[in-house]
């Protein structure tokens, strides 16, 4: 039968995420013979608000087994949704939420949640004989992405070598998205080649950034910089750096301990050293600047400098549109990350979208330090068309697949290619 998108089948396996870690993959079979299937990523510094992540916590693999999320999609999504049509997205999402019940999706699991979800929008764009991005896109125009790729990796994707999580690079005068991959291959290959040189290379970082030895968080900033004139860009006309803070991970108490620097920062002194920083380094963007639960930071810094920076909440937003809203009215942020299983299924994670382009933020799809070959978020941030696209470095193929897949898109666009360029990233004042 052609094109009946009704669900006949809901498959669910363990498969293995990019650090060998267990993790979720549903697979859709449609009346039509349309199947679309997804995996679900895994976040290593999560917010205390995202979405949560049903694991075994027995023996095996360290208490990240998933037979429990397995099980979850077997005995009880599997039946609700048979019968539901696949390209009826909303119905499937309100259905999974419902029967969840809970407010972090704790019971069935934010990771059999987000892996069902995805899935169902592949097979319904199969059966629709369209790419997922242009089914996305339901007819309006699409733009490839500016992407933010890491540097440099910290934090709790590089065993805390640095405090400072991501040191990330973006390719400002591209005007291409295959032009910005090719500028950010420069950028990555010469961070490596100046770090070995220095003896300052210590392999790859979960996302694949260069694991930095570096004596301190401003070092990181200084290499940023060397990196980008050795590849014979200009620092913060060509290519700009940005930052993921990350800064829940090393708040306590009401302070930030930064190790690294062997210093312990209130939250005026840290948004006061973050403002210097983004006045003697090219920095465009800063995520997560201080932490989860610090509004009073969060206003401060966007305050100080988010006229000229793009002040980007994760942790602090979770993908919720109701955050998203609140942080719009206290002037919080002025750019949203958007992780789909931050929050569960796709409809939430649209309506947050929505809601940051309704308050006039850029928003940044991005990936998660635990990822696998599946490339979802790429076709959502062109068929969604969003600002910017975060999905780690410029190495290893959990990484490179996502990249590698915005070429492909952009050339099947050809003539008709839209690149967000420069424009897309917040807070810049015209250069
Ligand atoms: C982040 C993400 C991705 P994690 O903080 O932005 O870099 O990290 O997936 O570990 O939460
Ligand atoms: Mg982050």
């Amino acid at each position: 039968m052609a094109n009946d998108a009704t669900i006949r089948d809901i498959l669910c396996r363990r498969v293995w995420d990019s650090r060998g870690r267990p993790t979720v993959e549903a697979e859709l079979v449609l009346a039509d013979g349309a199947r679309g299937r997804a995996i679900a990523p895994a976040g290593a510094s999560r917010g205390k608000r995202e979405a949560i992540e049903l694991r075994d916590h027995d023996a095996a693999f360290g208490g990240q087994g998933v037979s429990k999320a397995l099980a979850a999609i077997r005995d009880e999504i599997r039946p609700a949704l048979l019968g539901l049509r696949a390209d009826d997205q909303a119905i499937i999402d309100a259905r999974v939420i419902e029967l969840d019940g809970t407010p972090q999706k704790a019971r069935l699991g934010g990771n059999a949640l987000i892996a069902v979800s995805m899935a169902a929008a592949h097979a319904a764009a199969t059966s629709a004989g369209l790419p997922l991005w242009r089914y996305l896109a339901q007819g309006k125009p699409v733009q490839l992405p500016m992407p933010m790729v890491q540097l440099f990796g910290g934090g709790a994707h590089a065993g805390n070598r640095i405090d400072l999580q991501d040191f990330l690079v973006i390719p400002l005068g591209a005007h291409s998205f295959d032009e910005a991959m090719a500028m950010v291959a420069e950028v990555y290959r010469a961070g490596g080649a100046l770090m070995s040189e220095l003896g300052l290379l210590a392999g790859v970082a979960d996302e694949g950034g260069w694991w930095p030895a570096f004596s301190s968080n401003e070092e990181a900033l200084d290499r940023a910089v060397q990196a980008i004139e050795r590849a014979k860009f200009r620092p913060g006309v060509d290519v700009g750096i940005a930052i993921d803070v990350a800064a829940s991970q090393f708040y306590d108490n009401g302070r930030y301990r930064l190790a690294t620097d062997r210093e312990e920062l209130s939250t005026e002194a840290l948004v006061d050293r973050l403002a210097e920083w983004c006045g003697r380094y090219p920095i465009v963007s800063i995520e997560d600047p201080v932490a989860e639960d610090d509004d009073e930071g969060m206003r401060l810094i966007t305050a100080r400098v988010g006229d000229r920076v793009q002040i980007i909440g994760d942790d602090y937003l979770v993908t919720s549109a109701a955050r998203v809203n609140a942080a719009a009215a206290t002037g919080a942020c002025n750019a949203a990350l958007i992780k789909p299983n931050q929050v569960g299924t796709l409809t939430e994670t649209r309506a947050a979208f929505d809601a940051a382009r309704a308050v006039n933020w850029k928003t940044v799809i991005s990936a998660r330090s635990g990822e696998s070959e599946d490339v979802t978020i790429v076709h959502l941030a062109v068929g969604w068309q969003a600002d910017q696209l975060k999905v780690g470095s410029f190495a290893r193929s959990e990484r490179m697949a996502k990249w590698n897949e915005g070429i492909r898109i952009e050339e099947a666009l050809g003539a008709q290619t839209q690149f967000a360029g420069r424009r897309a990233v917040g807070g810049l004042r015209k250069l």
